[in-house]
C-alpha cells in the first residue's frame, strides 16, 4: 500500500503525538513518590496467623514467663477477634518469690522483610509500674551484626519513647541531622560500645509513650526501610497531620507524601544493607529486667520491681496492648 504524503504527514504527526503523549507520564514517573502495596493486613485473630509465640527465657531477665500459644489463648494473655488484637501479662496469680515469673507473651513474625512499609495501628500499650513493652524488628540469627530496630520500646512509663538501632561496629548517625522532629541522644549505633544504648532518636510528642498515649486512644507508628534511610513516624490518634492512607489503611502507600519523620536514620555513615539483615518484628512484654527493674527505683513505682510484680496481679490489668491492625507494605 501505498501513503499519499498528506496521510504520511499525519502518521508521523499520531506517531509523534504518541510518543509525546507517552513521554509525559514516563517523565511524570521520575517526580512519583515510591509507592509501596500492602502485602500483609493483620488484625484481630490473623495476629494468630502471621506470628509464632516464643516460649523462652527471657534474655533481659525480666520477671516474667513467655508462655506458648496454648497457654496464652486459654489463660487470655491473647485474644484476637474482629479488629481487635489482645496481649497481656496474667492479671490473676500472686507468685512464689523463688518460683517461674508472671506469665507473658513474645511474639515473632513468621515473615521476614528488608526494604518495607510497616503501620501499626495501636489503641493500648502496656502501662503501670514493672512493664517493659517493645515492638521492634531484627535478625534473630545473628545479632547485633544483622541489625536491631526498636521502633516503640520504654520501661515503668517513663519513655524515653525513642526509636533506636542496634548494629555492629561501623554505622554512625550524623550528628545534629534536620529532616526529623525528634532528637538524637547519641549517634554511635554500634551495640558493642556504649552499654548497648544504641544511636536512639527521642520523641517530642508527649502522647507517644505510656498513659498519655493510652489516653489519647494511641496512635499509629509506622516505619519505612530502604538502603537509604530507615524513618519512623508516629502520629497519635487526634493528631490533624495523620495522613489519610495511614489512617483509612489504604492498599497503596507513599510514605514521602507523609510529611517530617519523627526519627530519620540515613545512610550517610552507615551502609544499611550491610548492617541490616531480613528482620522479623516482634511484639514483646517483659517485667523488670535489665532496664526496667534498673530504672525501677527512680520512678516514684512502690517496693521493688520484683516484690511488685510477685504479688500485685491486679496492677498489671492496664499492662495490655491491644492492636486495631498492623499492614506490610511491600
Ligand atoms: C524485648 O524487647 C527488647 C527490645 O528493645 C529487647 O532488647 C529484649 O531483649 C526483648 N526481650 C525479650 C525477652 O525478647
Ligand atoms: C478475653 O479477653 C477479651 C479482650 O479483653 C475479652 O473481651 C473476653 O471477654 C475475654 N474472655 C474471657 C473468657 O475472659
Ligand atoms: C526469611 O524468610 C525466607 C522466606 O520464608 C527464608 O527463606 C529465610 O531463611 C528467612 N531469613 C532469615 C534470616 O530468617
Ligand atoms: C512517657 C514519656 O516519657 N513521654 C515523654 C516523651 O517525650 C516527651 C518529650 O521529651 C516528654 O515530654 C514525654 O514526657
Amino acid at each position: 500500500m501505498r501513503f499519499s504524503s498528506a496521510v504520511f504527514t499525519s502518521f508521523v504527526l499520531s506517531l509523534l503525538t504518541l510518543f509525546t503523549f507517552q513521554a509525559i507520564p514516563s517523565t511524570h514517573a521520575l517526580c512519583t513518590p515510591k509507592t509501596y502495596k500492602m502485602a500483609d493486613d493483620i488484625k484481630g485473630a490473623g495476629f494468630f496467623d502471621a506470628f509464632d509465640f516464643e516460649a523462652i527465657d527471657d534474655p533481659t531477665h525480666g520477671r516474667v514467663n513467655y508462655v506458648d500459644g496454648e497457654t496464652a489463648k486459654r489463660n487470655n494473655l491473647t485474644f484476637g477477634s474482629g479488629e481487635t488484637f489482645i496481649l497481656r501479662p496474667d492479671t490473676v496469680s500472686i507468685l512464689k518469690p523463688d518460683g517461674p515469673g508472671r506469665d507473658s507473651v513474645r511474639l515473632i513474625s513468621k515473615k521476614n522483610y528488608t526494604n518495607h512499609v510497616a503501620v501499626f495501628d495501636i489503641r493500648h500499650m502496656p502501662q503501670g509500674c514493672g512493664t517493659w513493652p517493645a515492638v521492634w524488628e531484627v535478625d534473630p540469627t545473628n545479632w547485633p551484626f544483622g541489625g536491631e530496630f526498636d521502633i516503640l520500646e520504654g520501661a515503668n512509663d517513663d519513655g524515653p519513647n525513642a526509636s533506636t538501632l542496634h548494629t555492629g561496629p561501623g554505622c554512625v548517625m550524623p550528628a545534629g541531622r534536620s529532616g526529623m522532629l525528634g532528637k538524637q541522644l547519641d549517634e554511635n549505633c554500634d551495640s558493642t560500645i556504649n552499654n548497648n544504648i544504641g544511636c536512639p532518636v527521642k520523641f517530642q510528642q508527649p502522647e507517644s509513650y505510656g498513659p498519655a498515649f493510652n489516653g489519647n486512644g494511641g496512635g499509629w507508628y509506622a516505619v519505612e526501610r530502604t538502603p537509604a534511610a530507615i524513618k519512623v513516624w508516629f502520629w497519635g490518634r487526634n493528631d490533624n497531620n495523620v495522613p489519610a492512607q495511614v489512617r483509612n489503611g489504604d492498599a497503596n502507600v507513599a510514605p514521602e507524601t507523609w510529611g517530617t519523620p519523627t526519627a530519620l536514620f540515613p545512610e550517610n555513615n552507615c551502609n544499611i544493607d550491610q548492617h541490616f539483615a531480613a528482620h522479623n518484628i516482634i511484639i514483646n512484654l517483659t517485667l523488670c529486667g535489665d532496664w526496667a527493674g534498673q530504672t525501677y527505683g527512680s520512678t516514684g513505682c512502690p517496693s521493688t520491681c520484683v516484690d511488685f510484680v510477685n504479688n500485685n496481679p491486679k496492677s498489671f490489668e492496664q499492662a495490655y496492648f491491644d492492636f486495631a491492625s498492623l499492614r506490610v507494605y511491600l
